[in-house]
């Protein structure tokens, strides 16, 4: 099989003083940083979609990147396997180690499912080939529930009962492919899970039904070996006007009322979280202070756009405050999926691999100023302090839950009047950060 991304050699880390647009600046793969090799923190991941099926095609206009790969003609078997041909060669030249896909991603989709199972199992075969011989595995899979035509009232939300039958079918080859590529999760993305108008809509008969499906989906899969986790992945509008998954704290609401908490994490996406109006820090934390934090869609959006750009994550500070999250929460079961694209007019070869070494880059910086940060420790300091008046006996006793509401009444009865609850400090730590970040 002949070189697809001819003239580009394997990326290595060249140091910061680099100049080569085809090497690390930062990422640096077998680099420690807190005890762990930076490939170890960062398990990164190419997502199919974006980097083996997305051509520039935006609503005004067709492709502008050409991803045939050398196969005669598009969207046949041929085309499918020459996107995993490209695939592998892209990953081992980044030294990548995981991929992520949707099951329309693999293979052209046909209207009957039997000729699209048949299909996928050819590929899956393909696709184990490749992978012997190297450490590339899936990092998950997902069914794609929100492309075709019959989910446009949603998959597990939809009001058509035949409708639901193929999201179960889809789900259910998902994960058989999941397994069968050593995948460490499965993700749900709401995609169509929402409604356009209440006016149409049953909600509580649609959540009900989306659990349920969630239910089987966990059942089967863990009948089949698979040992990794489910994950949601929020996000509150887009294509619907309004998704049940709409953010990291009404998913975590949404698993714990229906049981689902112990076989589902979240997969947070960073552009996802901006479109609910939080930052990607705060998806993160709310997840991991639940104990939920499993994996990570890598992207950003941009601030004038209103929507889900998927641009490559370049913003430092931002990786910084997410890896600072990650770190503080042990790591993550899942890892980094690049969930972004690039842009329409970069449309070469070089491009795909620009976006990767900017994506990996701007997430190791984030890594090494992150580690920074809490070595340095004058967060943390400040944190503790801030809430040292619980230290102390009557504290110590509210948050074991041992006071009552008049124990506490009558102490402020005592006090008689309100203490200054001490200056939240937002612009001395702020300049902390920018001095760790610029040091
Ligand atoms: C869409 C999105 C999806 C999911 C997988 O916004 O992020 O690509 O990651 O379905
Ligand atoms: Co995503």
């Amino acid at each position: 099989m002949s070189e697809i991304f001819q003239g580009i050699p394997e990326i290595k880390y060249e140091g910061p003083q680099s100049k080569n647009p085809l090497a690390f600046k930062y990422y640096d793969p077998e680099k420690v940083v807190m005890g762990k090799t930076m490939k170890e923190h960062l398990p990164f991941a190419m997502a199919w979609w974006h980097n083996l099926c997305a051509n520039g095609v935006d609503m005004f206009g067709v492709g502008t990147i050409d991803k045939s790969f050398g196969a005669s003609s598009v969207g046949t078997m041929e085309h499918a396997k020459a996107k995993v041909d490209a695939g592998f060669e892209f990953m081992k030249k980044l030294g990548i180690e995981y991929f992520c896909f949707h099951d329309v991603d693999l293979v052209p989709e046909d209207p009957d499912i039997n000729v699209t199972n048949a299909r996928l199992d050819e590929i899956s075969d393909y696709i184990l080939e490749k992978m012997k011989g190297t450490n590339i595995k899936c990092l998950w899979g997902t069914a794609n529930m929100f492309g075709n035509p019959k989910y446009m009232n949603g998959a597990g939300s939809t009001n058509s009962v035949d409708v639901y039958c193929f999201a179960a079918a889809q789900i259910k080859k998902a994960l058989d492919l999941t397994v069968k590529l050593g995948g460490r999760g499965y993700v749900f993305w709401g995609g169509r899970e929402g409604y356009e108008t209440l006016l149409n809509t049953d909600m509580k008969f649609e959540q009900e039904n989306i659990a349920s499906l969630m239910k089987m989906a966990v059942a089967y899969g863990r009948s089949i070996g698979f040992t990794g986790d489910f994950y949601i992945e929020p996000k509150p509008k887009e294509p619907t006007s309004h998704q049940y998954d709409f953010d990291a704290a009404t998913a975590i609401g949404f698993l714990r009322q229906y049981g689902l908490d112990k076989d589902f994490k979240m997969n947070i996406e960073a552009n996802h979280a901006t479109l609910a109006g939080h930052s990607f820090q705060h998806e993160l934390r709310v997840s991991a202070i639940n104990g939920m934090l499993g994996s990570i869609d890598a992207n950003q959006g941009n601030s004038l756009l209103g929507w889900d750009t998927d641009n490559f994550p370049s913003n430092v500070y931002d990786a910084t405050m997410a890896m600072y999250e990650v770190l503080k929460a042990g790591g993550l079961t899942g890892g980094f999926n690049f969930d972004a694209k690039n842009r329409r007019p970069s449309n070469t070869y070089e491009d795909m691999f620009y976006g990767f070494i900017l994506g990996m880059d701007t997430f190791a910086l984030g890594l090494i100023k992150a580690a920074e940060l809490i070595e340095d420790g004058r967060l943390d300091g400040f944190v503790k302090e801030r809430y040292s008046s619980f230290e102390g006996e009557l504290g110590k006793k509210i948050r074991a839950g041992e006071t009552t509401l008049e124990e506490l009444a009558a102490k402020a009865a005592e006090i008689k009047v309100t203490k200054n609850p001490g200056s939240g400090r937002q612009e001395y730590l702020e300049s902390v950060v920018n001095s760790v970040l610029f040091k």
